[in-house]
């Protein structure tokens, strides 16, 4: 396939509720899709770089500047007939990991379509309902924090993940599990503590979670390692696992005993593949991670979080849960079983409707022909 002209399209959607987590609150998520054009074609990928650098370094500015002086430059009028072949051609960029994704599924969405096929199926996915839970944001009273819990339990959501930061923990915790003493419980603390927290972390080990995510410093592994020594919750990384290299690390040391694959994290779907690979060999459980993305970020999540050892619940919620207007359809609905259905048309198996896309769209850029 030649790639013909690559789009980046920076748009900013209102969320449905505001979002906090130990690193702020957000009302709006901003957010670059990438348009590729290929062979008659078009794919849609979604890079997952915030406003700020307060999940990762990556930002919608540093993504943009990226995309279209480096990647897309590098590909546009290329002929690349195999996801591997966009891989090979950024192993010579370091770090913007989001930046490479998002170039990367929008190939292997316009790839899957040429050969008429879902993407989930390309990709050896064993499933056609993937099982997920809801990340629940920090709220400003306890009384609102249950409140807004129960919503999602009401929903049908049967596994919770509870944002936790110093002075928002153990007692929150404590008191969501005397309301829902049986429901799948875990929590994630964004790294906001550091190793001298020890004993909060056994406290919250007493607690019947599932696991405990990325409780320390962002790109550490060897006090994940520490902390882990001494609690049976199971240690889930989110933010330190960057690459396969990271996630073989991390496993060697014992600094947690499941990871959390998110695309755009680890810099693409064939890197969060190769974490899912290793981590089935060691025994290793993973879960699909999520990014507040709209239905095309979501669609290629759904397809990696049906290979076989996705055995955690993902944070791949309702489409609802997110926006009031997605800017691609069809948007996704909770089944009764708490599971999420699997898109089975060719592509990712959504499609972006162009006037939504304008009416939040603040600037594009095209790289090659239009
Ligand atoms: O740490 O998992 C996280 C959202 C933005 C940045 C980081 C995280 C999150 C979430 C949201 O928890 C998960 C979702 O998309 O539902
Ligand atoms: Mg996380």
């Amino acid at each position: 396939m030649k790639i013909e002209s690559i789009t980046l399209h920076h748009i900013d959607m209102p969320l449905v509720a505001p979002f906090e987590t130990s690193f702020g609150r957000e009302t709006h998520r901003p957010c670059i899709l990438i348009e590729m054009r290929a062979d008659g074609l078009t794919g849609w990928g979604e890079c997952v770089a915030g406003a700020g650098p307060w999940y990762a370094y990556e930002t919608i500015g540093t993504a943009w500047h990226i995309i279209s002086d480096f990647l897309a430059p590098m590909i546009v009028g290329q002929e690349i007939n195999e996801p591997i072949g966009i891989v090979e051609r950024f192993a010579s960029v370091r770090g913007h990991p989001m930046a490479r994704a998002a170039v990367e599924a929008a190939f292997w969405d316009l790839y899957a379509q040429a050969r008429g096929v879902s993407l989930a199926r390309l990709i050896g996915a064993t499933r056609d309902r993937v099982t997920v839970g809801v990340s629940v944001g920090i709220e400003l009273t306890l009384e609102a924090q249950l409140a807004s819990i129960e919503r999602f339990v009401a929903a049908g959501y049967a596994r919770i993940k509870l944002k936790i930061k110093p002075g928002w923990d153990v007692a929150v915790v404590r008191a969501v599990r005397e309301r829902w003493p049986d429901i799948a419980l875990q929590v994630d603390a964004n790294s906001a503590y550091t190793p001298d927290d020890a004993p909060i972390f056994r406290e919250l080990d007493e607690m019947n979670l599932l696991l405990i995510e990325q409780p320390l410093h962002h790109d550490d592994i060897v006090d994940h390692a520490r902390l882990q020594a001494q609690i049976s919750t199971p240690i889930c990384l989110d933010e330190s696992i960057h690459s396969p290299e990271h996630a073989r690390w991390a496993l060697d040391i014992d600094a947690c005993r499941v990871i959390n694959i998110k695309i755009g994290r680890v810099g693409g779907l064939t890197a969060a593949r190769q974490i899912h690979d290793l981590c089935a060999e060691r025994g290793v459980p993973v879960w699909c991670g999520g990014m507040l993305e709209t239905n095309v970020g979501r669609a290629v999540n759904l397809a990696l979080a049906a290979l076989p050892n996705f055995s955690l619940p993902g944070d791949i919620s309702a489409s609802a849960r997110y926006y009031h207007r997605d800017i691609a359809a069809p948007d996704f609905v909770l089944n009764d079983d708490s599971t999420i259905t699997v898109p089975d048309t060719p592509g990712t198996g959504v499609a972006v409707l162009p006037e939504r896309l304008r009416d939040v769209q603040v600037r594009e850029v095209i790289i090659g022909k239009g």
